[in-house]
C-alpha cells in the first residue's frame, strides 16, 4: 500500500478498473458517482471502444492493455474484473507494484493458481488483497449473522442457502464453471457465517433443461462444517422466474433468514404480486456500493480493509474443486484447507462461537 500510504487523509482515491464488461461497468459507475473520496481514473480492457464508453465523461485514462494501467502512476488501487482467467496474473502484478487490489471472484482459475497469490502476499508481507464476495457487505446477510451471532437463538446449527439465476447461455457454462462461478459464492458464506473451515462436501447435479443436456445447471452441495455443524446450499442457474439469493441459519433455540425481496406486495383478482429481481445487480447494488465504500474508504485513511481477503479466495476454491470432485465422483469428498499464515490471522473470518 505504498502508494496510499503516502497519500493518508488524501480526498480521493485513484482507482483503475481492468475489464469493461458488466462486471467492471457496475463498479466503474459506481467510482464514477456514487462513492465518496474515490475517483475512477482509468478504465482498462481489450476492446478499447467498450472501455472508452465507460471512461467519457470522467476524463478517465483507456488502456487496452491492464498491466499498463496497473503500473499508471496515475492509478493508486485496482479493482479486476477481467475474465476468471486473468485474476491471478493481475493480480499478482499488483502485488508486484505494492497497489491494492480489489479482485472479483474467483481469485485464479485453480486452488493452485489461488496459492500461489497467496504465498506471493505472505512473501511480501502486507496485505494488499480484497476478494469481492460482495455478500458479505449486505444488510440482510450481515443481520442474519449478528442475529447469529448474539447468541439470544442459541447456537448455530445448520446453514441453508439458495442461489438462483434466471438463465444462462449453454454454450458459456458447463458443471465445473457453475461452481466456480456461482455456488463459489454460497460456500464463502457458509466459512463467513459459522467462522470455520468446511471440511466435507457432497455435491449432487442435474439438468433441467434440454438446452443444458450434459450440465448440471440445478446442484446441490451437502456439507459439515468445522466437524460441528451442518450446511446445504442449492444452486440453479436456469429457474427462469427471477434472480434470488437466500440463507437461512437454523439455531438451537430459534432462525434467522433474509426476507425474500423487498418489494411492495401488490394484491388484485384474488392474488398477490411482488416484483422479483432479474440480475446480482438488481439485487446487490447497496452491497456493492458498500464494499466499494469501505474499501476506497479504508485505503484513504490508510488502514488495512476488513473485508475477504486472498485467503477467503483460496480456501473457497478448495472447496470448490472438492465439489467438483464429488459431482465427477458422485460421492462425498473430504476437504482439506490448509493451516491459514500468519498474516490471515485474527481477519476474515469472525468466529461465531
Ligand atoms: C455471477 O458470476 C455472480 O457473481 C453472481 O453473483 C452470481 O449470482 C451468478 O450466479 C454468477 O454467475
Amino acid at each position: 500500500m505504498e502508494n496510499s500510504e503516502k497519500r493518508v487523509g488524501i480526498e480521493q482515491i485513484l482507482v483503475g478498473v481492468v475489464g469493461a464488461g458488466s462486471m467492471g461497468g457496475m463498479h466503474a459507475r459506481n467510482l464514477q458517482s456514487r462513492v465518496a473520496g474515490a475517483r475512477l481514473a482509468a478504465v482498462a480492457d481489450l476492446d478499447t471502444d467498450r472501455a472508452g464508453k465507460i471512461a467519457k465523461g470522467s476524463g478517465s485514462a483507456v488502456f487496452r492493455d491492464a498491466v499498463e494501467l496497473i503500473r499508471d502512476d496515475g492509478v493508486e488501487a485496482v479493482v479486476i474484473a477481467s475474465p476468471n482467467a486473468t485474476h491471478a496474473e493481475l493480480t499478482l502484478e499488483c502485488l508486484r507494484v505494492g497497489k491494492p487490489v480489489l479482485c472479483e471472484k474467483p481469485l485464479a482459475t485453480t486452488a493452485e493458481d489461488a496459492l500461489k497469490v497467496v504465498e506471493a502476499e505472505v512473501e511480501l508481507g502486507r496485505k494488499l488483497i480484497q476478494l469481492g464476495f460482495m455478500r458479505r457487505f449486505d444488510n440482510q446477510h450481515v443481520a442474519v449473522k449478528e442475529a447469529v451471532a448474539s447468541g439470544a437463538i442459541g447456537a448455530p446449527l445448520l446453514f441453508r442457502g439458495w442461489h438462483r439465476n434466471p438463465q444462462v447461455v449453454p454454450s458459456l457454462v458447463t458443471s465445473e464453471s457453475i461452481v466456480l462461478d456461482s455456488m463459489i459464492h454460497d460456500l464463502d458464506s457458509v466459512r463467513w457465517l459459522f467462522g470455520r473451515e468446511i471440511d466435507e462436501v457432497y455435491t449432487r447435479g442435474i439438468s433441467t433443461k434440454p438446452a443444458l443436456e450434459g450440465t448440471h445447471d440445478l446442484q446441490l452441495t451437502q456439507m459439515s462444517v468445522g466437524g460441528e455443524f451442518l450446511a446445504s446450499v442449492e444452486v440453479y442457474v436456469a429457474a427462469e422466474y427471477g434472480y434470488e439469493v437466500g440463507l437461512e441459519v437454523v439455531c438451537e433455540s430459534g432462525t434467522a433468514h433474509v426476507a425474500p425481496f423487498d418489494e411492495a406486495v401488490v394484491r388484485r383478482d384474488a392474488a398477490q404480486y411482488q416484483r422479483i429481481d432479474t440480475n446480482p445487480f438488481d439485487r446487490f447494488q447497496p452491497a456493492f456500493m458498500t464494499e466499494m465504500q469501505q474499501w476506497t474508504g479504508a485505503l484513504r485513511s490508510g488502514e488495512h480493509p476488513e473485508g475477504p481477503d486472498a485467503w477467503d479466495g483460496y480456501a473457497a476454491l478448495v472447496v470448490a474443486e472438492s465439489c467438483i470432485a464429488s459431482l465427477g465422483s458422485g460421492s462425498p469428498q473430504s476437504v482439506t484447507v490448509p493451516e491459514r499464515p500468519t498474516l490471515y490471522r485474527n481477519e476474515g473470518l469472525g468466529v461465531v462461537r
